[in-house]
Order: C-alpha cells, then sequence, then structure tokens
C-alpha cells in the first residue's frame, strides 16, 4: 500500500454493519493499529481490572454516604467510558458518570489513596497480576495481516493508551512487526491527549514519515475511531470484536469488519530485487576498550572462547562456536525458561539447533582449520554493538586462499531473533565454493516438560553488490567464485517458545518474514541502538587502566545479555545462557551478586527477577512443608517451576561418587532472596511491587525462619545442621550467614508489616488475610529475631562462622604446596572439614551486605582473620575480597583481587569460562568498582561516594537511578596536594 510505485494496495474491506463501501482501491504507506481489540484480546482483562477497581471503590462510597451505586458493568460503561482512553481519563469519565469526583493526585501518593492517579495505579497494577497469569492472547489474523502488509511494503505503527503496551506486543511476539510504537508512556512523556484528541496517531506519522491521506488505521474502540477521522487518515477501519459495528461507523469508520483477513492485500508493483551491500553490514567498533579479542587459534581454549564470546538477549544465549564447527566445537544456544529433563534426572536449558552452523566448502571439500593452514584468525567481542566478528584467512591444502568473515548477534531490539552474517572470498583462485547450513527452514524442539520451542530460518545470498541478493535455501549452496570476489550471506533466524508465545511456530515465522523485509543493516542498527541505550545508563568508565576497563565492560556485557525485563517468568542462571555448566539453574548469585547491578541500572530488569521469585513461591511453600517448616524455603538450585533442583549427587575426581546435600543444608537462599526483594524497592520506591510481591515473599521467608528455628537449652534459638556461603563445612550449627541473614529476613518482615498497615491498611488486610497471618505469629517474628544465636567476641570482635570453628586445627594456607589446584580437591573435602580453610566469605559476605549493623573493629578483625583462611575457591570470593579491602583502604590487596576477580572468565590460562561465563563474579566486580573504590552509599538524600581508588586509576564514572533519579558519579584519584616551588 504506497502512494507512488513500489509498495501494494488494500482492496476495499468486506463491510459489516457499514454499506459496502465503494472505496477504490487506495495506495497507502502506512498502516497504524490500536492494540486492544485489534491486535491482542486483552480487552476482557482491562474490564476485568476496572471492574476490581471500581467495584471495590463504589461499595465503598455508598457505604459511606448510603446511597447504593451501581457497579461498573464491564461491557456497557467499558466501552462507553474507559475502552481506549488513557488510564487517569477512564478513571475520570467513569467516576464523573456515576456523579463522583476525585483529587487529581500526585506522584508518590501511596497506592490506596483515593486519587485519579493512584486508583489509575491500582487498576493497572491489576492488569499486570491478571496478564502475568494468563498471558496475551494475539487475534489469529492479527500477525498474518501484519506481516502481508509488511511484505507488500507498508511501514507499520501502533498507537495505544496503554503504559504496558510494549510489554503486551512482546508478550505477544508482535514487537518486530512494528516500525513505530506510541504508547501510553511516549504520550505522557511529550504531553499528549490521546483519544479521542488526534495527536496520538499525529505522532505515529510524523515518527514513520508518512502523510495523513496515505495512512490507514485500525482501531475498535468508538474514541479511537474519532481520534483517527480527527488526525485526516484516508481510511478508518472499524474492527468490530463485539457487534457494535453501527457504532463505529456512525464515530466515523469508513468500514467496520469483524476479520482483519478479508483484507486483501495486493502488491500494485513487484519490490525490486534487494542488494546485498558490500560486507561487512555494519562497521566494526574500533576502540579497543570495548573490545574483546583473540587471535589464531588454541585448541585447548575453543570452549572458553565459546562463552566469552557468546552472545544474548535475555530470552536467548548462543555460544560463540566455530561457524564450521570442527573437534572442540561445543555449540549451544538456549531459551530463557525452557529446560528438559532428558538425559540427566535434574532439568537442564534444552539446546536449540545449532542455527549458526555455516560451513564453508570450497571445490567440495570443507574449510577446516584443522586441514591446509591458518594465515590468520582474529575473533572480536564488539561489546558496544553486542555482537561478534570473525576474521579467518585458510590456505587449504590445494594452495587455494580462502578468506571468511562473519558476525552474529541475539536482537536487543527483538528478542526472537539471531541473526548473522558471513562474506567468503576467494583470494587466489577461481572455483565452485559454498556454504552448508544445519537449519535451513523450519525445526521444532519439544522439551520433556511439554515445551515447544519452534525455529525458522532463511537466508539471502549475493554476490558482488552490483549483482541482485536472493533469497536462498541453502542447505547446501554451491556458487561460481572468481578470484576477489567475496559473496555474501545473511542468514535471519528466530525462534518462538512455548515459555512465552501462545503459537511459537507463527511467532517464528513471523518474526523472521518481517526481518527479511527490513534487511540486515536495518536490523543491526536497531540492534546497536537498542544496546546503546543501555549503555546509557550502564556503561563504567575507568580512566587509567584499560584491563580494569574492559573487565567491567565485559562485565556489564554480559550482565546485560542476561536479562529480559519483558519476562517475569525467568531468572538468570549461574552461567547465565553461556553454558552448559550448572544446567541454567538459578542460584543465590541473582539475588546477592547480579541484582544490585539490575537495580541500580536497568530496574525494569531487576523486577522482573525478582518476579520470578514470586512466580516460585508456590513450591518454596512445598519444600518449606516438606521439610517440616512454614512459610516459603526457595529451592538452591531452582530452574522453571521453582521445585528444587539440585542434583543429588556428581562425580568427583577420580570418579568418586560425592553426594550433594546443598538442597536441603543451604537454607540461607530464603534470606537471600528476601534481601533481593527488599534491596530492590529500597533503590527504586516501586510501591506496586511491594504490595504485589516483595512483602509476600519477605514475611513468607521470615516465617520460614521463625518456625525453622529451635530453642537450646540457653534460652536461644539456634539454626542447626546447614552449610553456609562456604560450602567447604557441612552440617553445621549457627552458621554467622544464616543466622544473621535469617535475623535480618526476621526484623525486615516486621519493619515491611507495620509500613504496610500504616501506609496501605488495605493492602495489608488484605495480605494479611491471604496469608492467615494472626497477631501471635506476627509477635513470634521480633521475638524471634531477638533470641537467634549470634554472637560477637566482644575482645577480639570476631565472629565465630559456626559453633566450633574456632576449635578447628588451623592449617595455614600457605603451608599448601598448590594454590591452583581447589583445596578440597588437594586435601579432600573430609579433610578441608576439619580445617577453619573456607571456601568463600562467610562472615565477611554478612558484614558486607549488613555493613551498618557492624563497628569498624569488627569489620577490620573479621576481613584479617578471615581473608588469610579463605582460598578462593569459589569464583563469588575475589570479588567481595577487593570490595571489602577496597573499603578499609588497603588498595593493594584490593586491586589484586580485584585483577583476579577479572581473570575469571578473561585471563587465557584457567579455561574456567569452558561452561559458560561466571554471571555472580561479573555481578560481583561491579559491586567491587561501584561499592568498594568508589565507595556509594545510598539513603534518603541520595547517593554519596567515598572513593578509594587502586593504584593508577585516575577516574571511575558511572551512572545509576535511585528512586525515580538518575545520576552521573564519578570517583576521582585525589591530586596531590599544590606544592609551592617558587624560592
Ligand atoms: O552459588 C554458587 C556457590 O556459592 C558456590 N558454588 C557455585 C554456585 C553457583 O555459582
Amino acid at each position: 500500500m504506497a502512494a507512488s510505485g513500489d509498495a501494494a494496495q488494500t482492496e476495499a474491506p468486506q463491510a459489516s454493519g457499514a454499506a459496502p463501501a465503494a472505496i477504490d482501491p487506495i495506495r497507502f504507506e502506512a498502516a497504524v493499529f490500536d492494540l486492544d481489540g485489534v491486535l491482542t484480546g486483552t480487552a476482557e482483562i482491562h474490564a476485568e481490572a476496572w471492574k476490581r477497581l471500581f467495584d471495590d471503590f463504589l461499595a465503598k462510597q455508598a457505604a459511606a454516604s448510603g446511597k447504593p451505586l451501581q457497579p461498573f458493568d464491564p461491557k456497557r460503561d467499558y466501552l462507553a467510558y474507559v475502552d481506549g482512553r488513557p488510564r487517569s481519563d477512564g478513571v475520570r469519565t467513569f467516576l464523573a458518570a456515576r456523579g463522583i469526583t476525585v483529587p487529581e493526585g500526585e506522584a508518590g501518593d501511596p497506592p490506596d489513596a483515593v486519587t485519579v492517579r493512584s486508583l489509575g495505579a491500582r487498576k493497572d497494577a491489576y492488569f499486570l497480576e491478571r496478564l502475568a497469569k494468563s498471558g496475551v492472547k494475539v487475534f489469529a489474523d492479527a500477525q498474518p495481516l501484519l506481516a502481508n502488509l509488511r511484505a507488500a511494503g507498508l511501514k507499520t505503527a501502533l498507537v495505544s493508551s496503554s503504559r504496558n503496551a510494549k510489554a503486551v506486543l512482546e508478550a505477544g511476539g508482535l514487537t518486530a512487526l512494528l516500525d513505530v510504537v506510541v504508547d501510553g508512556v511516549e504520550a505522557a512523556r511529550l504531553g499528549l491527549k490521546g483519544k479521542p484528541a488526534p495527536d496520538t496517531f499525529q505522532r505515529a506519522l510524523q515518527q514513520l514519515g508518512v502523510q495523513a491521506a496515505r495512512a490507514v488505521g485500525f482501531e475498535d474502540a468508538l474514541v479511537g475511531v474519532e481520534a483517527i477521522r480527527a488526525a485526516g487518515y484516508g481510511l478508518v477501519v472499524g474492527v468490530d470484536r463485539v457487534g457494535q459495528s453501527h457504532e463505529l461507523v456512525a464515530h466515523g469508520a469508513d468500514v467496520a469488519v469483524s476479520d482483519l483477513t478479508t483484507l486483501q492485500v495486493v502488491a500494485a508493483e513487484p519490490a525490486s530485487a534487494p542488494h546485498l551491500a558490500a560486507w561487512p553490514p555494519v562497521a566494526p567498533t574500533e576502540d579497543a576498550a570495548w573490545l574483546v579479542v583473540e587471535d589464531g587459534f588454541t585448541l585447548a581454549r575453543e570452549h572458553e572462547i565459546e562463552s566469552v564470546f557468546a552472545v544474548g538477549n535475555g530470552h536467548l544465549g548462543s555460544r560463540a562456536s566455530l561457524a564450521e564447527g570442527g573437534p572442540m566445537s561445543s555449540p549451544a544456544t538456549f531459551v530463557a525458561g525452557l529446560f528438559d529433563t532428558r538425559p540427566g534426572p535434574t532439568p537442564s536449558l534444552a539446546p536449540l539447533p545449532d542455527w549458526s552452523h555455516l560451513a564453508p566448502i570450497v571445490e567440495g571439500a570443507p574449510l577446516k582449520l584443522g586441514s591446509g593452514k591458518l594465515l590468520s584468525q582474529r575473533r572480536t567481542l564488539d561489546m558496544r554493538q553486542g555482537l561478534v566478528w570473525r576474521d579467518w584467512r585458510h590456505e587449504d591444502p590445494g594452495g587455494r586462499v580462502t578468506r571468511f568473515q562473519e558476525c552474529r548477534l541475539a536482537s536487543l531490539y527483538d528478542r526472537r531473533l539471531l541473526l548473522q552474517s558471513a562474506a567468503l572470498t576467494a583470494e587466489n583462485y577461481t572455483g565452485a565454493v559454498g556454504f552448508e547450513t544445519r537449519l535451513d527452514a523450519s525445526v521444532e524442539i519439544r522439551t520433556s516438560g511439554g515445551g515447544l520451542a519452534a525455529v525458522s530460518a532463511a537466508a539471502l545470498v549475493g554476490g558482488t553488490p552490483d549483482l541482485p541478493a536472493h533469497a536462498a535455501p541453502i542447505g547446501e549452496l554451491t556458487l561460481q567464485a572468481q578470484t576477489g570476489r567475496t559473496h555474501r550471506i545473511d542468514r535471519f533466524v528466530a525462534v518462538g517458545a512455548s515459555s512465552q508465545d501462545a503459537s511459537p511456530r507463527a511467532v517464528a515465522d513471523a518474526h523472521v518474514a518481517a526481518a527479511q523485509g527490513q534487511g540486515m543493516s536495518e536490523l543491526i542498527a536497531r540492534h546497536r541502538d537498542a544496546w546503546a541505550a543501555r549503555w546509557e545508563a550502564s556503561d563504567i568508565r575507568v580512566d587509567g587502566d584499560p584491563a580494569a576497563q574492559r573487565a567491567l565492560r565485559f562485565a556489564a556485557y554480559h550482565l546485560i545479555s542476561a536479562a529480559d525485563p519483558t519476562d517475569a517468568r525467568v531468572s538468570i542462571g549461574a552461567r547465565a545462557m553461556t553454558g552448559g555448566a550448572y544446567s541454567g539453574h538459578v542460584f543465590w548469585d541473582t539475588e546477592i551478586y547480579m541484582l544490585p547491578f539490575f537495580a541500580l541500572t536497568w530496574p525494569e530488569a531487576a523486577r522482573a527477577l525478582l518476579m520470578y521469585r514470586h512466580h516460585t513461591l508456590p513450591a518454596a511453600r512445598k519444600k518449606a512443608l516438606s521439610h517440616g517448616a512454614r512459610g516459603a524455603f526457595y529451592a538452591w538450585e531452582s530452574a522453571d517451576t521453582g521445585d528444587d533442583v539440585t542434583p543429588a549427587s556428581v562425580i568427583g575426581p577420580g570418579g568418586v561418587v560425592i553426594q550433594i546435600r546443598l538442597a536441603q543444608q543451604e537454607q540461607h537462599i530464603s534470606a537471600d532472596v528476601a534481601f533481593g526483594a527488599w534491596s530492590y524497592w529500597r533503590a527504586t520506591g516501586d510501591d506496586v511491587f511491594l504490595l504485589e510481591a516483595g512483602a509476600e515473599i519477605i514475611i513468607e521467608t521470615a516465617r520460614f525462619w521463625a518456625s525453622r528455628a529451635e530453642p537450646g537449652d540457653d534460652g536461644r534459638l539456634h539454626i542447626r545442621g546447614v552449610v553456609g556461603p562456604d560450602e567447604y563445612h557441612e552440617h553445621v550449627d549457627d552458621d554467622a550467614y544464616t543466622n544473621g541473614m535469617a535475623r535480618w529476613n526476621l526484623r525486615t518482615a516486621v519493619a515491611v508489616v507495620q509500613e504496610m498497615a500504616t501506609r496501605w491498611p488495605e493492602s495489608w488486610a488484605g495480605l494479611r488475610a491471604q496469608l492467615k497471618l494472626g497477631d501471635a505469629e506476627l509477635d513470634e517474628w521480633a521475638d524471634a529475631a531477638r533470641d537467634l544465636y549470634f554472637s560477637i567476641d566482644p575482645r577480639s570482635g570476631l565472629i565465630e562462622q559456626f559453633q566450633g570453628y574456632f576449635a578447628l586445627k588451623d592449617l595455614p594456607l600457605t603451608s599448601l604446596v598448590s594454590r591452583s589446584v581447589p583445596v578440597d580437591v588437594l586435601l579432600g573435602l573430609d579433610r578441608v572439614m576439619r580445617t577453619p580453610i573456607i571456601k568463600q566469605p562467610d562472615v565477611l559476605m554478612l558484614i558486607y551486605l549488613l555493613w551498618d549493623e557492624f563497628t569498624p573493629q569488627v569489620r577490620e578483625a573479621n576481613f584479617h582473620y578471615y581473608e588469610a583462611r579463605c582460598a578462593q575457591g569459589s569464583s563469588l570470593s575475589p570479588c567481595i575480597h577487593a570490595l571489602f579491602a577496597a573499603r578499609l583502604g588497603r588498595m593493594d590487596m584490593a586491586q589484586r583481587y580485584f585483577r583476579q576477580a577479572s581473570g575469571i572468565d578473561l585471563s587465557d590460562n584457567r579455561g574456567d569460562a569452558a561452561g559458560g561465563v561466571h554471571a555472580a563474579a561479573l555481578g560481583g566486580l561491579w559491586q567491587a568498582a561501584v561499592f568498594g573504590f568508589a565507595g556509594l552509599t545510598l539513603d534518603d538524600d541520595g547517593p554519596q561516594l567515598d572513593p578509594k581508588l587502586p593504584p593508577g586509576w585516575r577516574e571511575l564514572s558511572f551512572r545509576i537511578r535511585w528512586r525515580g533519579k538518575d545520576y552521573a558519579l564519578t570517583a576521582q584519584a585525589p591530586t596531590a596536594p599544590v606544592r609551592e616551588i617558587s624560592p
């Protein structure tokens, strides 16, 4: 549908309710859609949320005034007063119809205040709650129409009053099919009035660069139809899903249709054949501070490289395996939340087919690193643009020199998309060259838990820029290469998954079709813009230490790649989706090590991670019950359902079977999750989160501790038979970290309850009834917090890590010959258990998290004592020692630990990253820089820095968002005092 030449026409739709409109085929350039009732069927959810809000409100009004008030009618009142309107307008309009006016209210109003603003916010919370439960229904005719319009060359846009439009589009798999979105957030930002005013529809056209007469608008709401009419669109299509065709036409629709497939899109003229421009599709980043580079080829390092250079977007994660494969290749691509129990007893992230396999074939023989001669190879992780490059020149045994260049990414703009662009150049010969792929068209993967992933692939192949590209099925594709000619191939792969999409196959097909229409350069530009927006919020700059700069960007790169703010049903595994170690399982790593980065730079992602814990509360309750306790005992290792999926045993060195009791004993996880929920709320002031999920998590975990602690003869409560973060000592009593965090959890629950009861009495009453909390139980928490065993030696300031720890026979770490082999392997776990050698900080971790609860003397004494006994047996350890040492001003030591932490994935001699990057260590590295070196503290007055930069660092700068405000922070090394040098 375009004005001139190169697009398509709509045929007059079959009118229903209006006279069959005598509309000549009109050429259009853009189609603009409303969301609810047109593309998605969330109208019922909206109507239900409005009803819940208004009926509750009206009942109270009626009780107060003694006058009966008609409840909200989800059909009549919905269509007449709220449908299509911005949320506040809906509140005002409906209440006005019942003769009620309430104050407008302002930001920061308590959620249960009676104002337009807070009533609107409550309606939104009800909507999101229900949406999370039922998912998004996409009308069957929506995707085909959008895909057809785009294939015919039309631009597409969405105009919605909803502030959640982007989340709904994403959940419905429609994001990639729309060029522009004008939602409630954008309208508020620009001060637009919204429907029935024409301004939001005008804004969409302005962004698309299309005149109103060349646009067709689709609306189901009467106010929306009026708005499109007033905006002067060439065609107004009323979409009638509820039998109101006549009203739609009466309000200004040219036609009303009940089925969008009755609209036919006809190509006006064949589109001219696309050209693939010369390779590369975008310019690589040149600034070395944004790059991780690997030159040459070292077979033994290959698994690490695959992890370190992995690409991801929180929904999909893909290892950077060699495109042509090889003996050491271990390709894997995962979808967040899609687990499979085959082949093992515990679920693992299900691997997708190897989409990136693209083997160059020269004169019928595959080009391989292992045969012939490697002339040069460079692989580059381009962190700024979120993609990975490869440039490989190879001489085959026949003396032919071929250059293979490639880039790959997992789109941050459209999370269902994986892209690959490659170029093959015959440098010194003419002959047959080709590509072979493993994934050529469509495949489906079914997981044991009933999950389904559908993968669709398409390719465009071109010769030199002067030859047109053509869509190519390339199971094995052969081309005639001439000396110096470069053949380029662009591959578009989309994944629909039942974890997110109602129809994975349709979603994958639509995304691939849309991607092909947009072309590689445009798609990469959008992906790069999405990364630029993330870096704007999350970049961290170091002046004076290039290696530290790279390591911190590497940490942020993998953390950003791991999170998906649109999916509240998944969390980040210990190795994110960069490798198979720990099977994609989620540990305390997420809340304690990674979450601070997200809470302060990407709160939407932090919220989604915590909502995963809220969704898995039922499993945590079940686990508590099975341990004879109450409340919520979270899984030590958690997958899709939240059931504990910690393996019962592993095979250790020498084939010995080692029983794992962490699921039963590593109980601090419950307090860690509560700590994450509370920290997020504190950082964002997101009261809706607290009321909707956070308070329930904090209360249920406190309940667990209160029921778990056992009274002892000493009149104190004890938590016996646990494992603390130091996993070298099992089945200990009163682990300091566990007891300290449990005590914090109990006290925090008491505080949260008090705050809720004061600020949001109604919500509190509801939650209290839901959780069946009696007064006695509430009193019990404060008592339990007071009585829980925790002791600090008044003389030395030392905290004993667990009962009996100080009696263990000391074995100085310095006496151990090899520090490169883990101590538990060197000595055997049984022996280590009889020494005070620890794997990772336990007491120190507690002091770090609850810093203000301990005196400087206690911090110093315990650091001095436990640092000397820590074997750094976990990747989670050095970052916390770096942070702690920095806070205590021991800068050489802090720098040494910081370097050790930086090298966990990046140093080239450890091989640690083979099973995936260490996501917790990456989050910890960021914390070491921000809370250690910059000395960031946060309170009601905002952020404060107390810089202690390591030797050589001149400046450290970063941004954070604290309670809705953005801050740019810079920590500087003190300049030398000015000295007078004149005589
Ligand atoms: O959660 C950690 C644990 O603290 C130490 N072992 C590895 C786990 C996953 O990273």
